[in-house]
């Protein structure tokens, strides 16, 4: 397990083939939290907005090629990537770009890690800091970590995690272990939502797009990816839209309180 036992936010993954719905639910998700009155965040994966993003969505709108192996690695990366505190500081002097890891900036580690949970205030604490050892500082950027906002006690609802970074991989032929091996050590999800349809009724749905795995003979190898990925944790729901809101709300509630009464995070497949 990672670190003690406080009140915290809960992990919520949603999973599923193209078009099964996850984007919906997740929306539904955060009103009905928020609702009730928890702190409450959408995530996606890939997220598109980072650098790897960009070359995650080239790829799949086919602008680009990639080795099997190597967009993989880019899938994981985007997920490392927001899952670490970075500090971004330019030295107008040396005009050098220096970016310190969250722990790894000598010094200043432990003023960043007690003040971990004070959001924008803690990039003007740092700011200061740097000043007052002779730095000047032209920006910081502070990127959000996963484990800093669960911590904060904000539930996060992440659309796709690693399940679907093993899952898409290996329907091409990749090897299951090798997938998993670069998402060790990402936190693991406190509930897997699966929302389990048949491949020919997702194709249904709206149609798909023009994006590189929208075929319905390549979703049908990853459902089979998917089941042998899927223990008996995951949650399933299957049925219409409101149906499976309404399935979704009570396990999800479960799981922000058990979070909120200080369940500890662990980490995925290690
Ligand atoms: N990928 C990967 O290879 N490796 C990785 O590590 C990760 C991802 C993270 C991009 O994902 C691709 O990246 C994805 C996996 C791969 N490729 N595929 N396939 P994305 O997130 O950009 O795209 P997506 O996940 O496939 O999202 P989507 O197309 O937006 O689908 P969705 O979010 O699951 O569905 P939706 O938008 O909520 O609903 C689709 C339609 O169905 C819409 O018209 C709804 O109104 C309707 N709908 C939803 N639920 C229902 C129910 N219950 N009944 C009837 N109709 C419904």
């Amino acid at each position: 397990s990672v670190g003690n036992t406080d009140s915290r936010g809960a992990l919520i993954v949603l999973e599923g083939l193209d078009r099964c719905g996850k984007t919906s639910q997740s929306g539904k998700l955060l009103s009905h939290l928020e609702g009730l009155g928890h702190s409450a965040e959408l995530w996606r994966f890939p997220d598109r907005t980072t650098s790897v993003g960009q070359m995650i969505s080239a790829y799949l709108l086919n602008q680009s090629q990639l080795d099997d192996h190597t967009i993989h690695l880019l899938f994981s990366a985007n997920r490392w990537e927001k899952s670490q505190l970075y500090l971004m500081i330019v030295q107008r002097q040396k005009t050098e770009l220096c970016i310190w890891h969250w722990g790894g900036c000598e010094g200043y580690s432990g003023a960043i890690c007690a003040l971990g949970s004070y959001g924008s205030s803690l990039g003007v604490i740092i700011s200061l800091g740097f000043l007052e050892h002779g730095h000047s500082i032209v920006c910081y950027h502070l990127r959000s970590m996963m484990e800093t906002k669960l911590k904060a006690g904000t539930t996060l609802i992440v659309d796709r995690y690693s399940y679907s970074g093993v899952a898409f991989s290996s329907a091409k032929g990749v090897d299951v272990e090798w997938c998993k091996a670069p998402e060790m050590g990402l936190l693991a999800p406190d509930v897997v939502l699966f929302l389990d349809i048949p491949p020919e009724k997702a194709a249904e749905r709206g149609g798909y797009g023009g994006e590189r795995y929208e075929h319905l003979e390549f979703q049908k190898k990853v459902a089979q990816c998917y089941q042998i990925l899927r223990d008996s944790s995951w949650k399933m729901a299957a049925e219409g839209i409101d149906e499976v809101e309404k399935e979704l709300h009570d396990i999800v509630v479960d799981h922000v309180l058990a979070c909120k009464k200080g369940k500890p995070l662990s980490l995925l497949w290690s």
